[in-house]
Order: C-alpha cells, then structure tokens, then sequence
C-alpha cells in the first residue's frame, strides 16, 4: 500500500536532443554553432524548470474587466505571470529578432527557431504573438512600406523587454474564417483622410497586441479576397486605453487558456494601408507562410515534450517484472512515435533552411519554389502528428497521463489548435494544389529528393533508399494523372499532401541518418528505416537500433 509510482521528469531540454544537436552540427558552420550554444542550454534549462514550476501550480488564466466601479467601458486585461515573464524572455532571447538580423546570414533563421522550438512549450503560447509579430515584421518589409518600417520593425526587432511591441493577425470573422475573402470589416475614411475600421472580429488571438494588421473592404471596393485592403494598426493610446475599439469577450477555448483570444468590436479605430488599396490577401500572404512555419516548430515542439515524458516514464516504470521500456511493443510503440517526430523535425527545420536562404537572396528559382510547396505541407502534416502523438503519449502513461497534473492533458488540448488556425488540414491541402498549378513545384520537389537520396552512402540504408525511389515515382505518376480529373484531385489533395510531406521528410531523414552514422550515432538511421517502413506491407515491429533511437542527452 505504500508504493508511489515516481513521475515522469525533464532534464535540461537542450542537452536531452540529440535530434536538435545533429542538425545544428550538420547545417550549420562551428563558428555560428558555437556562438549560439550558450542561449540554447538557458533556453533549455528554462524549459526543464518552467515545466517543474508549471506542475506545481494550478491552471492561470488571462482575466477581461469590463467595467470600472463606475460605469466606465475599460476592457482591463490581466495576463499571467507566465506571459509576463515571456515578454521578457522573447526579448532577451530574440525570439523574433534573431530571425531578421544578419549577424549569421541566412542561418539567423536557424538560431531563431532552433530557440523557438527550445522555448515554445514553456511559453503558453506566447509563441503565437510572436509568430505573427515576425509575419507583420515580414510584411511590412516585403510591402517595402517606409514610414510603417521605420515606426514598427525597431520595436518588432528590439532586445530590449520594454521597447519591444507584438502585433496581431486580425483576419478572422464570423463569415470568413477559412475563406477570408467574406470578410465584413470595412475601412472608410474621415473628413481628415484617416482610415478607419468598422466591424467585429471573431477571432483575435492576442488581443493585448501593441499593434495588428487587419484586412478590411473600403466603400465601393467590391467583393472578394482581392478587393480586401491590408491596413496596420495600433489598437491602443500610450496610457494602454483601447483606441476606438471595445473586447466582447475572452473566447472560451479547449485549449491555450493562457493566451487571450477575443472577440472585438472596431468601432472606427485608425489604420493606415499597408501596400495600397486592395489585393490584401496578396499583401498578407508573406506573414501568412511565416507563421505557418512558426505553427510547424511548435508542433515539433510540442512532440518533442510529449514522447520526452513517455520516454522517460517508461525507463521509471515498472509493469509485469520489468521496465516498461524493455517490453518490446511498449519500445516498438515509442521508437514509431519518435520516428514520426524525426520525420516531422527534418521536414521543419529544411522549410526554415530555405527560409532563411531566401530572406537573404541566396535561394535559386527552385529553392524559392519548394519554399513555397514545403511551408503548407510542414504546416499540415506537423499540426496532426502533434495531436496524434500527443494522444498516445497519453495512453503511454496509461491513467497517470490522464490526469491533469501530469502535463500531457493540458499539452494534448493546446496541440489540437495547431492543426486549425493559420489554415485547416483541408485548406492548406487546397493550398498545395494551388501551388502544384506551377510545374516547378513538383519538379523542385523530386530534384531536391533525387539529390538528398545521392548523398545516402551507407549500405544499411540503401534498402530504406529503394523503397522511397519506388514511393516517389509511383506518387509522381499518381498526381499527373488526377491532374486531368479536377474533381477527384480536389478530394484527394488531403492525402496527397500528406504523401508528399512524408516523402520528403523520409529524404531529409535518410540524409541525417547517413551523416549520423559517420559520427557515431545510429539513431537518427534507425529513425529513417523505421520511417520509411512504417508504410511497407510488414513494417519494423523490432529493430536493435530502437535503443539508439530512443536514448537522450550524450
Ligand atoms: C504557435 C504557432 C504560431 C501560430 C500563430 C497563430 C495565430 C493565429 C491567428 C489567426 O489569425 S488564425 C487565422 C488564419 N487564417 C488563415 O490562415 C486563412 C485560411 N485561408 C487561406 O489560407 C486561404 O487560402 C486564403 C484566404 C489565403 C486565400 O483564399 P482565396 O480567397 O481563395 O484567395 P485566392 O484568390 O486563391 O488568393 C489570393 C492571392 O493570394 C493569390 O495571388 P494572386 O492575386 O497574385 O493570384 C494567391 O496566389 C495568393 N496566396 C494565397 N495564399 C498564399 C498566397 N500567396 C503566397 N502564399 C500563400 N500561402
């Protein structure tokens, strides 16, 4: 009667990810590597503390008062301690400046979102504002809008705690969540020729943002996406009182409770167009890719946490006379789920490579356009695999991971946001038809898998090769001939997308695990075998490589 089971723990975030610590060493120069090291062990130190922090306290929410004592409309929003203390660290750590400064060229995106990734979890969601505080600051710049530039991207870029602003992404409203081109809010401007914005936004995700950029229809515009202005816009005055603008309500969510989403009223607020008049979706779509990318590192993130805690719950357990982690289905299942997760990281990180080498003008025509096929794929397969492994690192726990102080509940419930906003499953797959319309994309897609399989040399993997080199041509040719029957292509655009994704990452993994496995580590080769198995007819149920693929830290 007096056994207590010890629960699953977090050592320091960086120094356990072996996943993350390989690729920094194989995409990145010493120099850059070395200089950045010292932020991420913090950055994953924090992570182990913040999650022990976070056991040891009940659930916090942001809180909205709406009116003072006497009367007063004051939508008073009190955030947690924990999204105070995020501000600080965003700014500190350059969660979004390090994305945009060129001390490492193009693989600032790399050290930025290596730090994402380190700090997303233990953010609550602070990561959200910063994705889109990074697209508008991707926006503006791409908008080439001087006087916008000059005002906001210092503050979006700044180190600095005090200085530094977060926007907004105001697209959503109750007829046009997806298919934004419903979208009611109007513009008109006063007898002085400012713009002002008039109607409700259903869905505003931060809404204590310093500044947001919102899509709006000026009178006589017309209808449709394309007639859709791009407006930026500081929603409060300098004393923090809303400017023009009221909050109906806090959203009452499944999941990130921390993160104050609302409803709002714009009752004539002031904004000015970002890049003319109309084409706003146009205008807005650099943020959009940009925050999809943040979407995908959060949920690798998040897979990340999840397979940590069942992992090292397994190695603590003990069921039927021995640890769980030496009962072969019990590794088979949690060497498949890290397989996927590697799956997921590679295909995440090789998006923010190309990111990175087209921000600073070094990607070719073909970099540029797999840039632009790979984002929603990441973006799609990334946001479902979260929820799923979330679920079975869940049922890994057994009924302690049911239980809501064991952290996987409430990880589980903020997972099943990232396959909805910045785009459905479905509307990111239509996405990637969109984009299939220009040859290129496939051509750039099967190049870069025909080039990353040529650098493969260890006979052990060659099997894993064959088996992707017959996947791709039996997808390619699948693809071309839906392409004659747009109706069927529609309905399949789900599964192919996803089929595209997988094949890709399987590429990238089969590269990672070839160069691991000249430096010493079998893990990331038994994760691409396993990958690429999983698909076949009888996939691995047992591999002697499991071990590798499973151990932490070193
Ligand atoms: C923790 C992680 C961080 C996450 C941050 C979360 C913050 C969440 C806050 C939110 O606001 S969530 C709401 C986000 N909403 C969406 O993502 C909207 C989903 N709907 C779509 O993505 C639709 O595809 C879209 C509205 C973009 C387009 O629909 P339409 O009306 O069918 O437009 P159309 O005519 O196809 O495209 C208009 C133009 O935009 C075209 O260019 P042209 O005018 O030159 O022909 C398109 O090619 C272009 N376009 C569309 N998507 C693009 C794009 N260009 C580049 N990249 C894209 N992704």
């Amino acid at each position: 009667m007096t056994f207590i089971q010890d629960a699953a723990e977090l050592g320091n975030q960086f120094r356990d990810d072996r996943v993350l610590r390989a690729q920094l060493q194989r995409s990145l120069p010493a120099a850059v590597r070395e200089a950045i090291t010292p932020a991420l062990d913090e950055l994953g130190a924090h992570a182990a503390a913040a999650w022990q922090r976070e056991r040891e306290r009940s659930a916090r929410e942001p809180m909205l008062t709406q009116w003072d004592s006497q009367g007063r409309r004051v939508d008073r929003l009190e955030l947690t301690p924990t999204w105070h203390e995020s501000r600080d660290i965003a700014a500190r750590f350059g969660l979004v400046a390090a994305g945009h400064q060129d001390t490492y060229a193009e693989h600032g995106r790399i050290d930025q979102f290596a730090r994402v990734y380190l700090h997303h979890v233990a953010s609550a969601f602070f990561t959200c504002p910063l994705a889109m505080t990074d697209g508008a600051a991707t926006c503006l710049k791409s908008a080439a809008n001087a006087a916008l530039s000059a005002r906001a991207l210092p503050r979006y870029l700044s180190r600095d705690p005090s200085q530094l602003w977060i926007s907004g992404q105001w697209m959503t409203e109750t007829p046009g969540g997806s298919d934004v081109g419903n979208s009611e809010t109007a513009a008109r401007q006063d007898e002085s020729g400012q713009w002002r914005l008039y109607g409700r936004k259903w869905f505003t995700s931060a809404v204590q943002a310093d500044t947001a950029l919102a899509l709006a229809r000026t009178d006589g515009a017309g209808e449709g996406a394309d007639a859709l202005t791009l407006f930026y816009l500081e929603p409060r005055d300098a004393d923090g009182r809303w400017r023009d603008l009221v909050i109906h309500r806090l959203k009452p969510k499944l999941g990130t409770r921390e993160l104050p989403s609302a409803e709002t009223e714009l009752l004539g607020t002031a904004a000015t167009p970002v890049a003319g008049l109309g084409h706003g979706v146009r205008a807005i779509a650099p943020m959009l890719n940009v925050t999809r990318s943040w979407n995908a590192v959060c949920a690798i993130a998040t897979m990340r946490r999840a397979i940590a805690l069942a992992r090292d719950y397994a190695n603590r357990r003990r069921a039927f006379g021995r640890r769980l982690i030496e009962h072969p289905l019990h590794q088979a299942t949690l060497a498949a789920m890290q397989a996927d997760f590697e799956g997921a990281f590679q295909l995440t990180f090789h998006v923010i490579e190309l990111l990175g080498r087209a921000q600073h003008g070094k990607a070719n025509a073909a970099e540029a356009a797999l840039l632009r096929l790979l984002t929603p794929l990441a973006k799609l397969w990334t946001g479902k695999l979260a929820v799923a492994i979330c679920s079975e690192a869940i049922e890994c726990l057994g009924g302690a991971g049911y239980i809501e102080d064991s952290g996987l509940p409430q990880l589980l419930r903020d997972a099943q946001v990232l396959p909805i906003w910045e785009g459905t499953t479905n509307v990111l797959s239509l996405d990637v038809l969109r984009v299939l319309r220009n040859p290129a994309a496939l051509i750039a897609w099967r190049d870069a898998i025909d080039a990353l399989l040529h650098t493969v040399e260890s006979a052990t993997l060659q099997p894993a090769v064959a088996v992707l080199r017959s996947d791709v041509e039996a997808l390619g040719a699948r693809l071309t001939a839906l392409a004659a029957e747009p109706l069927r292509l529609e309905a399949a655009a789900r599964d192919m997308a996803l089929r595209l994704a997988r094949d890709f990452a399987a590429a990238l993994l089969l590269r990672q695990g070839d160069w691991s496995l000249r430096h010493d580590d079998a893990g990331r080769a038994a994760a691409a075998r396993r990958f690429i198995a999983s698909r076949a007819a009888t996939p691995v149920s047992y591999d002697p490589a499991d071990d590798a693929l499973l151990a932490s830290g070193g």
